[in-house]
């Protein structure tokens, strides 16, 4: 049997979950495919920084009650080194705005929940196996095995970065490895600091995050190809508190480690991000490494440029739909630059002369307002 609807999306993290909600709200018949189970999707830590043109898109549609209720507000950042530490308070520069800290499984939780309620049709524990961009159809095979064929008026492949819609689309890749990998952990416990800190040491980079009252994220700069399972609650939080220099600042407020992972800084951009009535978004449509957290932030631009343009195409006007991906790149590519800024200024190659860069590129940022502002457009904005 072969299904239909009008909007076949695949995949149900941030991007697909947007779409879906501000398509039903327009009334079109969407069909959403996950791969996970729901409890999987609803507790898979990521993200945590939302920008505010994520918070203004989640908020203006009727989907930010969660984040409103539970979110933190943060606009500062800080960045600790050898001559010290500094804070920019970021919502006070360039044209002003601060994030809203507020765990991607908790922001997918509600976006599930809100779909459903709008009467949308989700499907778990389905993987996409093929995908025809001409006829908008995906092949799947459900929980219980067997294939199955669905087809829509147009496809929307939000299905991250190892999904299989974005194979179908003929690209020219740019990939970069950034050559730096992260050990990223979550531990239970507050935040240690009030400001998202940025440590530079020579032992390597160090960062800590808020994510909720009680659980906190940290990074450490790690060997590439490390074993995660080498990393022990006690080597961690002390390689954390050298390099988030606690003798100086004080001490970190420790608790158990819930998760720690190995996060190798990638970019992948492809161009075009649409093929036929094929349409990438989020992940599936470009990579960018963690350094600058806005992948779920793009995830959530991208989605709602989509909306608009296929609401537009339903309606009989194609021109918004056909120019998605030259409306989406560039963005995405000032993501990237930003980020790979990031990257630079976290870790430096280990020798004297970039050591020096590094410094000089700190002291602009400590004291130079044009700096401050071109950091802070970069940070919160796209
Ligand atoms: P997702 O969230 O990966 O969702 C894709 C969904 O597709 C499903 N799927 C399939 N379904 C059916 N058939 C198949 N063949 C399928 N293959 C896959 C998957 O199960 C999944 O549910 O992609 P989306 O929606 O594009 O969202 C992207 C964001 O998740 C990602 O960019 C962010 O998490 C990146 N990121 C951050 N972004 C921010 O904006 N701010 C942050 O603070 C931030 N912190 C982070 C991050 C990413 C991290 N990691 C894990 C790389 C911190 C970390 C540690």
């Amino acid at each position: 049997m072969v299904d239909h609807t009008t909007v076949l999306i695949a995949g149900a993290g941030p991007a697909g979950l947007v779409l879906a909600n501000l398509l039903r709200a327009e009334g079109v018949d969407t069909l959403v495919v996950e791969r996970a189970t729901r409890e999987q999707v609803q507790t898979r830590a990521r993200a945590g920084y939302l920008a505010p043109n994520s918070a203004r898109v989640l908020a203006e549609h009727g989907l930010g009650a969660g984040l409103l209720h539970k979110g933190q507000t943060h606009g500062v950042c800080a960045f600790r080194g050898e001559d010290g530490e500094f804070e920019l308070d970021y919502s006070r520069l360039g044209r002003g705005g601060a994030h809203t800290v507020y765990p991607q499984q908790d922001l997918v939780t509600d976006l599930v929940a809100e779909y459903l309620g709008r009467g949308g049709d989700i499907r778990f524990g389905v993987t996409v196996t093929g995908v025809d961009p001409r006829t908008a159809t995906i092949r799947y095979r459900g929980e219980r095995g067997g294939e199955d064929v669905v087809t829509g008026r147009f496809l929307a492949g939000c299905d991250g970065g190892h999904g299989a819609t974005r194979k179908a689309v003929p690209a020219r890749r740019y990939r970069q490895d950034h050559g730096v990998s992260w050990l990223a952990v979550l531990v239970e416990a507050p935040q240690s600091m009030a400001a998202v800190t940025y440590a530079v040491h020579d032992d390597g980079f160090a960062g800590h995050m808020a994510r909720s009252p009680e659980v906190t994220r940290y990074y450490l700069q790690v060997p590439p190809g490390d074993d995660p399972r080498d990393w022990t609650d006690d080597r961690i939080w002390a390689a954390l508190g050298t390099r988030l220099r606690i003798d100086d600042f004080g001490r970190l407020k420790q608790g158990p480690v819930l998760e720690r992972r190995l996060v190798r800084l990638r970019s992948e951009v492809a161009d075009p991000i649409q093929h036929d009535r094929l349409f990438l978004a989020g992940d599936a449509a470009s990579l960018i490494s963690p350094s600058a957290a806005k992948g779920a932030n793009l995830a959530i631009m991208e989605a709602e440029v989509l909306a608009r343009a296929l609401v537009q195409a339903l309606r009989g006007d194609e021109r918004p739909l056909a120019a998605y991906s030259r409306t989406c790149l560039p963005r995405v590519w000032r993501a990237q630059e930003f980020s790979r800024w990031m990257i630079d200024l976290l870790h430096p190659p280990a020798d004297d002369f970039h050591r020096a860069l590094r410094r000089a590129r700190l002291d602009g940022l400590r004291e130079c307002r044009a700096h401050q502002n071109a950091f802070a457009e970069n940070y919160v904005g796209i």
